[in-house]
């Protein structure tokens, strides 16, 4: 008889319900803990993506309960965005109400899971009672000029018929459509990002608690470099032309000068030169990524115009116009050093152009057949000879500010953030369009605006600019006819401060500072890698510019960060080469065929779970058959919460039978009780050793977010009880506390058996929820001690504590993560981990 988990899981999800057992309490003298999951895009059904994400969220928030914590644990909707409206278009149906369905769909899929969310403070961005404060905002960011309006080149997506933000153009392409982005110039509203640049970049040293990986990703997103800008003129004195500059050192080795297509000098220089401008028409139409412009062809146009050397008189430079420089980068000029940069080598042997060498490498003679771009000596470079690169540059950089000829500067790669979206289902920006009286910020007392409801969508078009009165309205100053904005905002301003609102959901302010305080920062994010870079930078500025305006009093937004790996399956297709879903394919014979007419099956390798290979499991389906409790456990039990994870219908029924084996065992240990035993003191002893030592194990690995270790722990705890019983030496009380920390540990993962039994256990009125995290005793816990010199390519780099008979696993990570042996190891390939158990770790890189 396998345990009822349909009733069980029933009654306490209504329990819970019931008593509303996760509101947070923000009067709480308890101390505080916010454990946050990056909010859903309500599609209308749960994937596993999310139920591995939120069994995450929800154990360790559980977990942090039983601390003694009072925890916020919230969960809302990211509701706006373009697959609602793609949805209205193609059934009909209102985004609004499709939205709102979806909702209550993957509400009660989430409900059926047993998550604790504080339901209170639930958030759906598309909600006036929500954007209302966004708009608020925005008109904020306004004022103190943080949003602006202007005209600008901008990556266009022709399949989403709107802007995208540089953060969404990914190889090129949108990064929701996949189409290949364009340009176009048009007025659109941007924020002021980059006025952040450097405090976004400063402050990533505070985040020691991301992993490594997102941070270097946001680095090198911001991507600060230094150099000089440098001011040439041209020949005949009618222009003069900035260049930036990061290596200052090679100007005696310039050999041509080169501006971006959209440059001011080449717009004027085109204005009377047909060519020229029928080159610089064709270089706008192209995509400007970085990453396109690296591997596209080098395209340049001669204009003809001649460049004078800022340091040597007799030489000229020829001006060219080039698919390679980017206008918004540095000054959108610069001068090209073909000897020392590998483009401007490729330029230069595409176009005939000198290769003036200024440095001598220290080792080995100068190519002639690429850019030498290493350390070296200087030559050809007058009072730069002989010295070292890094001298030649600071010499350099003094020489050009003396003489006024340029001076050091600072860029950033970080551009300010496109906002304006030419859709319907997103925040309305709340500003007013006047001929007298230019852009006129909606007066407070008049938000919401909110979105008309009788749209019509054709495509390619702006819903709310064909409305055909939404618009027109009188100018709030001069009371004269005047239109809205009809651009709404990029979805990623609402998740960019949602987090706050939930700590505060019914503040008539957007953020109320005292409250947000009380549950911020974040002790634990969970989310996707995919937002390494949008999603948290956004975050982090927004919470920046709002400290600015005095909307709140810290920094950083987000204490801890856990990236999940993803959920993977293997792949089926059949002899034609089609997708099968793995419920349409069964093993036969130790063959996998089809289900429905055993024709042979190929099997592929594990990949991520998604719609076009058909490798998904369907959340809905593991519930119904082996219940929440199993989904959970599963989704946990197989790596760290950080890798990524195969799905396996053998690893989910071994969890299934876990549980049922604690149902048994609550039977035997009843069974037990009602007996006689021969009880020695000696193995309630080691049975109680066990079990403490087990907390500590157990308790560590949750406070490192390793679930897979603790339920390790946990599965051999099990064991030894189940030993202890078959022995029947163990006396009563031991054999209870074994079996009770059992549950408690468990309860975060698997809270519906482990509340129940605990019931069983204790008495109907009893309830696991409120019994704090079990305490292990220091002098049962204390497990023998060996010390463990580490060494990196045999030289001593320090030495740590284990547990006598620590597994290598232990030993290798304990070893790796001292900060000696992490400085040694830093860009280097860990090669081999030698281990002498109880004595010495060996790590070669
Ligand atoms: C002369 C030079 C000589 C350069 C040399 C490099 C090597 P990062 O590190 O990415 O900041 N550059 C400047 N503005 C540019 C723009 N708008 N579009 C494309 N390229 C631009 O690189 C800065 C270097 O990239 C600058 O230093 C400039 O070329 C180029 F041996 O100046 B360099
Ligand atoms: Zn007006």
């Amino acid at each position: 008889m396998s345990y009822p988990f349909r009733s069980v899981e029933k009654k306490w999800q209504g329990t819970w319900q019931k008593l509303n057992a996760f509101q947070a309490n923000t009067q709480s003298t308890k101390p505080k803990a916010y454990i946050l999951e990056m909010l859903p895009y309500p599609s209308g059904r749960l994937h596993m993506g999310h139920v591995r994400n939120y069994t995450i969220g929800d154990a360790l928030a559980r977990y942090k309960r039983a601390l003694g914590y009072e925890v916020l644990h919230p969960m809302g909707w990211d509701a706006f965005g373009l697959p609602a409206e793609n949805a209205a278009m193609d059934n009909q149906v209102a985004p609004q109400l499709w939205i709102e369905n979806n909702i209550a769909h993957m509400k009660q899929q989430l409900q059926s899971l047993g998550f604790g969310y504080d339901w209170t403070r639930e958030i759906n961005t598309s909600d006036p009672s929500y954007y209302e404060h966004g708009q608020k905002i925005f008109l904020n960011f306004y004022k103190r000029d943080l949003a602006f309006r202007k005209e600008s080149w901008v990556n266009w997506d022709p399949v989403e018929s709107s802007v995208l933000a540089n953060e969404q153009v990914i190889n090129g392409r949108g990064w929701r459509s996949g189409a290949l982005v364009e340009k176009r110039k048009l007025n659109q509203w941007s924020l002021r990002i980059t006025n952040y640049a450097q405090s976004l970049l400063e402050d990533l040293k505070l985040l020691t608690g991301w992993p490594e990986k997102v941070v270097r990703m946001q680095e090198n997103w911001i991507g600060r470099s230094t150099g000089a800008q440098i001011t040439f003129a041209s020949k005949n004195d009618d222009f003069s032309l900035d260049i930036f500059t990061t290596r200052p050192e090679t100007l005696f080795g310039a050999s041509f000068c080169a501006i971006a297509a959209s440059h001011p000098i080449a717009e004027m220089l085109a204005a009377n030169n047909p060519e020229l401008q029928e080159f610089v028409t064709s270089c706008l139409q192209m995509s400007t990524s970085e990453e396109s412009l690296s591997t596209a062809e080098k395209k340049g146009h001669d204009t003809g115009k001649k460049i004078r050397h800022p340091l040597l008189p007799n030489t000229e430079l020829p001006l060219f116009v080039t698919n390679f420089v980017l206008m918004d980068y540095g000054t959108g000029a610069i001068f090209g050093c073909p000897a020392h940069d590998e483009r401007d080598f490729e330029f230069a042997t595409l176009y005939h152009l000198p290769i003036l060498p200024v440095i001598q490498p220290n080792a080995e003679p100068l190519s002639a057949t690429q850019a030498y771009t290493g350390a070296g000596t200087m030559m050809n470079s007058q009072f730069l000879d002989g010295l070292t690169v890094e001298a030649a540059r600071e010499k350099m950089l003094n020489f050009l500010e003396t003489k006024t000829l340029g001076q050091r500067r600072t860029t950033y790669r970080l551009r300010d953030w496109c906002v304006s979206r030419q859709r319907y289902w997103g925040c309305p920006i709340p500003v007013i369009h006047c001929q007298n009286c230019g852009i006129v910020p909606v007066p407070e007392k008049d938000l919401p605006i909110l979105l008309p409801e009788d749209v019509t969508f054709e495509h390619g078009q702006n819903p709310l600019d064909i409305h055909p009165t939404w618009k027109h309205v009188t100018c709030p100053t001069c009371q004269n006819p005047a239109t809205r904005e009809t651009d709404t905002l990029d979805t990623f301003f609402e998740s960019s401060w949602y987090f706050l609102r939930y700590c505060c959901p019914q503040s008539p302010e957007p953020i109320d500072a005292e409250t947000v305080k009380t549950w911020m920062p974040i002790s634990w994010y969970i989310g996707g890698i995919e937002h390494a870079v949008l999603h948290l930078l956004y975050s982090r500025f927004f919470t920046k510019a709002l400290r600015d305006g005095g909307f709140l009093n810290f920094d950083e937004p987000f204490e801890k960060l856990l990236t999940q790996g993803m959920v993977c399956h293997r792949t089926y297709q059949d002899e034609a080469g089609r997708w099968l879903y793995p419920s349409e394919v069964t093993s036969l014979n130790d063959q996998l065929v089809t289900v429905e007419r055993h024709h042979p099956v190929i099997e592929g390798r594990s990949e991520k779970m998604s719609k076009s290979k058909k490798n998904l499991v369907d959340p809905v389906d593991i519930i119904e058959t082996f219940g929440a409790d199993t989904a959970r456990l599963f989704t946990i039990s197989d790596t760290p919460p950080d890798r990524d994870f195969d799905w396996s219908y053998e690893g989910l029924e071994g969890c299934w039978r876990y549980l049922n084996r604690l149902v048994r065992l609550k039977e035997s240990l009843d069974q037990y009780q009602s007996q006689e035993n021969k009880e020695t003191p000696a193995a309630s002893l080691t049975l109680r050793k066990t079990t403490h030592q087990m907390i500590v194990r157990i308790t560590q690995s949750y406070e490192r977010l390793v679930f897979n270790k603790a339920i390790a722990f946990a599965r051999e705890l099990t064991r030894t009880l189940e030993e202890a019983l078959e022995a029947g030496l163990a006396n009563h009380e031991s054999i209870r506390e074994c079996f009770e920390t059992l549950l408690l540990t468990l309860n975060p993962m698997i809270p519906h058996l482990t509340s129940e039994l605990w019931q069983q256990m204790r008495g109907s009125d009893q309830d696991i929820m409120n019994t704090p995290w079990p305490q292990a005793d220091k002098a049962l816990s204390a497990i023998d001690q060996v010390t463990i010199a580490v060494q990196v390519n045999g030289k001593l780099r320090g030495s740590f504590d284990a547990a006598i008979d620590s597994s290598q696993e232990i030993l290798q990570e304990m070893a790796l993560a001292l900060p000696l042996v992490q400085r040694d190891a830093e860009g280097r390939t860990i090669r081999r981990v030698i281990i002498v158990p109880n004595r010495i770790v060996n790590v070669v890189v």
